[in-house]
């Protein structure tokens, strides 16, 4: 599928010049259902809590990261359906990655779940941009050097239920000047002031960047649950920015993903693409004995 189906240049336009767009209808509603069952089976409607919004901040200020708002999170590969292993793989948001960085190549990063709900946590958070945990050091000036992060809305995300909320950079340079990437308390109020909602239905991503300023929410909803993925390509080859290591976890279901993916989604996770000199008749017959259901008749034929 080509990357103008799923999302528009006047939408990779405005994710460069204000550092998110959501875009809906991204995923159809065929393919988040598998995956919200998913959620369901795992994590339920309700956390831990009585369902009533929990408010823990001081007078006048927008909230912080905490420990309890990161409950219910797991990481790719998961113990779930071929839908939600391979989701994060898909060819759109792949070719998407793409073009956003303004690359010929993406690595996925960063794959893991995210169950809120209503009361379990006060989720509200002060205005952030994410290099602080996926790079040693700070966002580069081009976009390739810098990172897409998806967050994959599997169920309907309102104000309600936490929708995070953004600022554009525009409004940004207004408040903290060009080119800040950190935030001061005292500067809060007027990011507040400028913040965007990124709610949207089920099936929408949200695509911004590790120099978007924004935060997480409050789920205030009766009840309320959001259930969301978020996932994160680079560059290939940018060793600066990291999440996950993925070959730290071989115990985990990695053959819903080998046994599923094609040879441009494993290559995102570091697997060489057919043809590659690393593919000699030792390397292919030994990963094939790793990996015995895994199809890797392309990478033998290539290597003919
Ligand atoms: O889940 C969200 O809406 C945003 C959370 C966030 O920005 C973070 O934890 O870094
Ligand atoms: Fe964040």
């Amino acid at each position: 599928m080509v990357v103008s189906e799923a999302a528009t240049d006047q939408q990779i336009a405005q994710w460069h010049k204000d550092g998110a767009v959501v875009i809906e209808d991204f995923f159809s509603a065929e393919e988040i259902a598998p995956i919200y069952a998913d959620y369901q089976d795992q994590y339920g409607v309700q956390g831990q809590g009585d369902g009533r919004a929990l408010d823990f901040k001081l007078a006048g200020s927008v909230g912080a990261s905490h420990r309890k708002q990161f409950m219910n999170i797991d990481t790719l590969p998961y113990q779930a359906s071929v839908a939600m292993n391979m989701i994060s793989l898909d060819p759109r948001l792949i070719a998407l990655a793409k073009k956003m960085l303004g690359v010929d190549r993406v690595e996925l990063y960063q794959s893991h779940t995210w169950a809120k709900f209503t009361g379990e946590a006060d989720y509200d958070q002060a205005f952030h941009c994410d290099f602080g945990n996926h790079t040693l050091t700070v966002p580069g000036d081009e976009a390739k050097s810098r990172t897409v992060n998806f967050i994959i809305y599997i169920s309907d995300v309102t104000d309600g239920v936490g929708a995070l909320h953004y600022v554009a950079k525009d409004d940004v340079a207004a408040v903290l000047g060009d080119g800040a990437i950190v935030a001061a308390t005292e500067q809060q109020p007027a990011l507040l002031a400028r913040q965007r909602s990124a709610a949207a239905p089920a099936g929408s991503i949200l695509a911004y960047g590790i120099d978007t300023f924004h935060r997480g929410t409050n789920l205030t909803d009766l009840n309320g649950f959001r259930y969301t993925m978020t996932v994160s390509y680079k560059a290939a080859g940018n060793s600066q920015v990291g999440f996950h290591v993925w070959q730290f976890s071989p115990e985990r279901p990695w053959h819903l993903i080998l046994n599923h993916g094609s040879p441009e989604q494993l290559q995102c996770l570091g697997i060489p693409a057919p043809g590659d000199p690393f593919w000699t008749v030792r390397t292919l017959q030994l990963t094939q004995k790793r990996w015995p259901d895994w199809d890797m008749s392309a990478y033998f034929a290539a290597a003919e």
